[in-house]
């Protein structure tokens, strides 16, 4: 047997940074899966040897490891008990609600905790057989807690970070979850631990000290047998290059200009962009747009809004009654307020190729993003990279983008009436205004793009359990 391939850089994430495309001959080939994530790690495997670890979204056995634009990439079997207990189950019915504020009651049930320990363990054995001595291992989001502790059993010689993608929850939230303290574990594995906020990292911390025999010393958590984590923020970004390359190019300006005509030439078009989950406050913004129609503050026939409604967990029947009600409301709101020949409101319930999707980023005056809670939300980041001086944005405080978008229109979803007031103000404040605030956040988002996260937090986990010199 041929000795294993070993790398000095692995990552280890829920899924594969490609999906699946079956052909007409019945052959499976492979498309790299549109994204930032992917871009960052592009960027961070350059002249490395990098594998990549990860299901490949179809239930059964694995497809063999191979090799793509210079990247292995080594798929994890996930069975049918798997995808139900440890994905559906433990990762988006318990874990999911509990870390973003319990929005729809979390479920708890000990054989998805079960499948949970066996898949982790099942990662951290991938990883292990393709981690080069030494090597940096670098583990996303919650789906795969346990790895950190359970790869450094198998391999005490790699260096370990985690990246938390969503919020990490207060411990009065963290605390209601079975076998929490396994959780914290698990994380402690590692040597850095990173979040999107610095109220995530203190969350964890707090966590650590109340429910676990550690010492925490400002951000770093000390364990009995003389080990140090540190835990901080390290907010992602997005490829602002690539996107603004792409919003520049003649042919995404014209669909641009297509969409805009092929929406009657509003005067203005509002944009919502979300993944059709009950943390991104989809029914709040309706609820905002359908009573500003309904006062007469908008004319339907000068402002159009557009949802775009990306389908998301559907065997999850939480998922499945927020869509029902969703599409009941866009049915009512269309149905009481469309003009004959148009729509108050365009409802997109699919997925778009990346250029249709700036191409949208480019043609909305005002983006609408309204999330309850969301780790970061990269929507908003995407539309400051697609515009030069116009557009707006009104943005949900509960949003990780918040803190650095702070010359958004910030707004508090659940409070509809000041919601309704924010977008009126977004939409008619002078240009000059808008030229400033986009001005301001452009340049945010232009220093602190997709690649400077992934060197960050690269950086932050070499020099764990310090922080790197000259940092924040
Ligand atoms: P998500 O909850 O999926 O991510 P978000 O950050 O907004 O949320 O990213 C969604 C991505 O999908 C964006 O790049 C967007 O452009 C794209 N997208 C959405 N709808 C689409 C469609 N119909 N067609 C094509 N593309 C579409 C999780 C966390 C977030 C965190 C990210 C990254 O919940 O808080 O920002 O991870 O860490």
């Amino acid at each position: 047997m041929p000795a294993q391939r070993t790398f000095d850089l692995v990552i280890a994430a829920n899924r594969l940074p490609v999906d699946a495309v079956t052909g007409a001959d019945g052959k499976i080939t492979w498309r790299r899966s549109p994204g930032g994530l992917v871009t960052a790690m592009e960027s961070v495997m350059h002249g490395r040897e990098g594998a990549w670890v990860g299901w490949a979204g179809e239930p059964g056995k694995a497809p063999r490891a191979f090799t793509q634009n210079s990247m292995h990439l080594r798929p994890v079997r996930l069975d049918q008990d798997d995808v139900v207990d440890y994905y559906e189950g433990q990762s988006n019915d318990c874990l999911w609600p509990i870390y973003h504020d319990a929005i729809v009651p979390a479920k708890f049930r000990r054989r998805w905790r079960t499948a949970y320990e066996r898949v982790n363990t099942r990662f951290a054995e991938q990883v292990a057989k393709v981690a080069a001595p030494g090597a940096t291992v670098w583990v996303h989001d919650y789906q795969l807690q346990l790895v950190p502790a359970l790869l450094r059993k198998l391999r005490s010689d790699v260096r370990i970070g985690w990246f938390n993608h969503i919020p990490f929850p207060p411990v009065e939230l963290f605390m209601q979850m079975p076998g929490r303290e396994g959780i914290l574990e698990g994380l402690l594995g590692a040597d850095f631990l990173g979040f999107q906020r610095k109220p995530d990292a203190a969350n964890f911390l707090r966590a650590c000290r109340g429910l676990l025999d550690v010492t925490v010393r400002g951000d770093v958590v000390h364990l009995p047998d003389g080990r140090s984590v540190r835990a901080s923020a390290v907010p992602i970004s997005v490829d602002y290059n690539g996107l603004r390359e792409l919003a520049g190019d003649p042919a995404v300006q014209q669909r641009a200009a297509e969409i805009r005509e092929q929406l009657g030439d509003p005067k203005h078009i509002l944009l919502g962009v979300d993944r059709l989950d009950y943390t991104k406050g989809l029914r709040h913004r309706l609820k905002a747009y359908g009573e500003l129609l309904q006062s007469g503050d908008l004319d339907p026939s000068e402002t159009v809004f557009v949802q775009v409604a990306t389908p998301s967990r559907e065997r999850l029947a939480a998922y499945r009654e927020l869509r029902g009600q969703v599409e009941l409301e866009v049915g009512r709101i269309n149905g009481e307020h469309s003009p004959i020949g148009s729509t108050a409101l365009t409802y997109l319930h699919r997925s778009f190729p990346r250029t249709e999707m700036v191409a949208l980023f480019a043609a909305a005056d005002v983006l609408i993003v309204t999330p309850l809670r969301d780790g970061m939300n990269l929507v908003a980041k995407e539309y400051v990279a697609c515009h030069a001086d116009d557009g707006a944005i009104v943005l949900s405080e509960f949003t990780g983008a918040a803190d650095e978008l702070s010359r958004a229109y910030l707004c508090n979803p659940h409070d509809i009436d000041k919601l309704k007031q924010t977008i009126l103000q977004a939409m008619h404040d002078p240009p000059g205004e808008h030229r400033r605030r986009m001005r301001s956040m452009r340049r945010t988002v232009m220093t602190n793009d997709v690649q400077h996260w992934a060197e960050d937090f690269l950086t932050n986990l070499q020099a764990a359990p310090h922080k790197p010199k000259g940092h924040r």
